[in-house]
């Protein structure tokens, strides 16, 4: 149902509907179906599409060059909370009109920060309060919250892990504050992006000091939250570099050994978004890999970088082709665990139009479903899944099957081996496996 405030933001535009790949509709799913199943779910419960805040509502298109561009018509309002309250009416019109189920905030985007701590304390609480009006009348849910611990100059030198004592004091503070907004508003995840958590100079560092201290304040998030009943995971999202030279959540490899060393590995997973992975010289489907081979595949953030740009640039998903690659980690892992597809990506600075933001959360979802219809007939039609196993046949009998239960010993290996002779040469048949992947898009 299409939620509305006092006022409608999107004029001209109601609910998308799904039409198929041949209508030339631009405000219509071509291949998002909310409702079809795919390898035994439907495509709403294999995506838990979500709009972001920051993106869609908050960022008008500023850069480094020049100011924003877009005149968002929910930002006029003088009054803070009201001004808060329209942004929240957009949203839930938004999400509604999309079809989707789901939203992600940062604390400071549902509201501006007060000039006190106390003054954000209660006007977060003022906010969810309507927030929770709107979840209710909607059905819309919060796939997850966060908080903002890296644009206030006060965390400069990083949040958990600043130097400071009393600035890692003021960051638990702001995420006691958001894990209460979240847990009001049922928030089925809680992420932690880390920001500022890096550094700029090994000189001026010491690394050891903050890294244990991220641990120690992510066990106690985990552990407030939990004696307040949340349920749900904590993500960690990986990110190598931006704002700082060195992010200590470099990746899903790094970020799961630090999960470990914490020793939050029941608690925590991972929310993989698409420019970190390559930002971090990795793909996608990579960090998708890494993180389902450690149970740890929790979330993504759906958007995409741009291959002669070395920066987060979170343009809209648009690469069917990697989007497949990703969707074939997604059903071999069976899908994610408790997260969802959120957009964090935002439409361009000459986007201007209204209508783009529906344009481009349009684009990223039909993006996304085809993806996982191609990566479906891949699976179920083609050779792909037989070429794997015939790939790895060698380990499931004989000395290759005793080698995977454990049972040989170096010189097993070293009697095997020299029975055998030298080894067939085996082909990977990479580029068959690409032919196949190009047939069923
Ligand atoms: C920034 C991150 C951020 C997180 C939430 O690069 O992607 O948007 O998703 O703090
Ligand atoms: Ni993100
Ligand atoms: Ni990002």
């Amino acid at each position: 149902m299409i939620i509305l405030g006092d006022k409608e933001y999107f004029k001209g535009i109601g609910a998308i509907p799904y039409e198929g790949k041949d209508s030339d509709n631009p405000l219509a799913y071509k291949f998002y179906n909310a409702d079809q199943l795919v390898a035994g779910k439907t495509m709403r419960e294999h995506f838990k599409f979500a709009m972001a805040y920051w993106h869609t509502l908050c960022g008008t298109g500023g850069d480094p060059f020049g100011p924003g561009t877009k005149n968002f018509p929910w930002a006029v309002a003088g009054d803070t909370l009201q001004a808060a309250k329209d942004k929240a009416d957009a949203a839930f019109e938004f999400i509604t009109k999309m079809g989707f189920e789901y939203y992600c905030f940062h604390d400071y985007d549902l509201i501006d920060e007060g000039d006190t701590l106390a003054a954000s304390e209660k006007r977060i609480h003022q906010i969810v309060e309507y927030l929770k009006e709107k979840q209710a009348a909607s059905g819309v849910k919060l796939l997850w919250g966060t908080s903002n611990c890296f644009s206030h100059p006060r965390y400069m030198n990083g949040a958990a892990s600043n130097p400071n004592f009393d600035v890692v004091a003021r960051a638990g503070a702001q995420v006691k504050i958001a894990l209460d907004a979240t847990i009001a508003l049922d928030g089925e995840n809680y992420v932690f992006w880390g920001g500022r958590e890096g550094y700029m100079s090994l000189l001026n560092t010491n690394m050891k000091m903050e890294q244990d201290n991220i641990g120690r304040f992510l066990n106690m998030a985990k552990d407030y939250a939990r004696s307040q009943g949340f349920k749900g995971t904590f993500l960690i999202e990986p990110k190598p570099m931006e704002p700082m030279k060195h992010q200590y959540d470099f990746d899903a490899a790094t970020s799961i050994n630090s999960i470990k060393a914490y020793g939050i590995e029941n608690d925590f997973k991972l929310n993989i978004e698409v420019n970190h992975a390559t930002l971090a010289q990795h793909t996608f489907q990579h960090e998708l890999q890494v993180a389902a081979n450690a149970g740890m595949l929790g979330s993504i953030d759906a958007n995409r970088g741009d291959y002669q740009n070395g920066w987060d640039t979170d343009q809209f998903p648009n690469n069917v082709l990697e989007t497949t690659e990703a969707m074939l980690v997604l059903l071999k892992a069976g899908g994610l665990q408790g997260g969802g597809i959120n957009f964090d990506a935002k439409t361009r600075r000459n986007s201007t139009d209204m209508e783009d933001i529906f344009l481009a959360h349009i684009g990223g979802a039909d993006t996304f479903a085809r993806a996982l219809l191609v990566a479906e007939a891949v699976m179920n039609m083609s050779a792909y899944n037989s070429l794997v196993d015939k790939r790895y046949a060698s380990f499931t009998s004989g000395k290759g099957a005793d080698f995977v239960a454990n049972k040989l010993d170096l010189n097993d290996l070293y009697n095997y081996a020299k029975s055998k002779g030298e080894p067939d040469q085996i082909s990977g048949k990479q580029e068959l496996f690409e032919n196949i992947l190009n047939q069923y898009l």
